[in-house]
């Protein structure tokens, strides 16, 4: 429509004005991907986010997810000016890992490798040996375990124990969750299948056990889109959040694509399949802070060097 191509023109204006280039989630609102095609981002999981940010000549990322993918652009890209809509926009896996906590809980283990997802804070990469995503945790887990390796894992038990289940590495795990991904119900799945035998059932391991057991695929966003195309099935019942089915379709245009069902219903449900905090960034918030340059990530130069190590031990084994 008329209104949506002008926030789209006085964007692209503003972003040439600040050198800038939009790196976004595929869990963004679908206008917000398909704003970052039209001026030359990307869209993508956390990882390629991250390669993507470090390796565009931009001298400004603005960075449309949440708080941990800013500020892994600036670990990595520190020269760079990290914008992003909002700097309230975080993670309950972020959350629910403080680095004191973390750290006493590390400090009491010394004798494990300390491997952290990506959705955590700064502060927490820096006491991490290996920072993963989840479309590298399981092969990075085998690698260690196959060096003899004891992991703590965080925060993330869903993931944690998917992996653990399927290296059988020695894992210590942390009880962290995504409140999207916990809310998939594997009596729905069960209820959705009858319906639609013929469907393959695509999941993101941050899903609980019971969910993820259900699965034809399981893996990152990247994966499952990869999945979408390559499964035969023509329909895909899928549990990530639905800001996946707009470059989903896309990759897979003939399947039809349906939700995985939720725990909670209609206005009760505050995070069913689509995250609360990915959900803040809009066009309007993107076309404000590319105005007036507010909602910059900073993270301390000291600290960011030490939280860049396990981060480079991930881009590097990713390679
Ligand atoms: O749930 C998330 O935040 C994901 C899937 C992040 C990522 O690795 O892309
Ligand atoms: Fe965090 Fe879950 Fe939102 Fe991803 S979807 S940012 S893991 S709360």
């Amino acid at each position: 429509d008329i209104e949506r191509a002008r926030r789209f023109e006085e964007i692209a204006e503003e972003l040439k004005k600040r050198d800038a280039v939009i790196v976004a989630h595929y869990y963004t609102d679908p206008d917000i991907q398909a704003l970052a095609e039209a001026t030359g981002g990307c869209v993508s999981d956390s990882l390629e986010m991250a390669r993507f940010g470090r390796d565009h000549a931009a001298s400004t990322l603005l960075v449309a997810g949440v708080k941990f993918m800013g500020e892994t652009s600036k670990i990595l890209s520190p020269e760079k000016t990290v914008l992003m809509p909002t700097l309230e926009a975080t993670c309950s896996l972020d959350l629910g890992c403080p680095v004191d906590e973390f750290t006493a809980f590390c400090d009491q283990h010394p004798d494990h490798t300390v491997v952290v997802y990506a959705n955590t804070s700064a502060a927490v990469k820096a006491r991490a040996d290996w920072v993963v995503t989840s479309s590298v945790a399981v092969d990075i887990v085998e690698h260690l375990d196959s060096l003899g390796e004891k992991i703590i894992w965080a925060p993330d038990q869903h993931l944690g124990r998917y992996i653990q289940k399927k290296t059988g590495a020695d894992m210590l795990l942390w009880d962290g969750s995504c409140i999207v991904h916990e809310e998939f119900r594997a009596r729905g799945l069960e209820q959705m299948k009858a319906l639609y035998p013929d469907a393959a059932i695509l999941v993101h391991p941050e899903s609980p056990e019971s969910v993820i057991a259900l699965a034809d695929a399981v893996g990152s966003t990247s994966q499952l889109i990869k999945a979408a195309q390559t499964l035969p099935q023509k329909r895909m019942i899928v549990a990530t959040d639905r800001g996946i089915f707009y470059k989903m379709q896309q990759a897979a245009p003939d399947k039809i694509l349906i939700e995985a069902p939720t725990a909670g219903e209609g206005a009760t449900c505050r995070s069913c399949a689509h995250c609360p905090w990915m959900a803040m960034n809009s066009l309007d918030n993107i076309l404000a802070v590319l105005r007036n340059g507010d909602q910059e990530i900073h993270v301390d130069p000291a600290l960011a060097l030490r939280a860049k190590v396990p981060l480079d031990r991930m881009l590097d084994f990713a390679k």
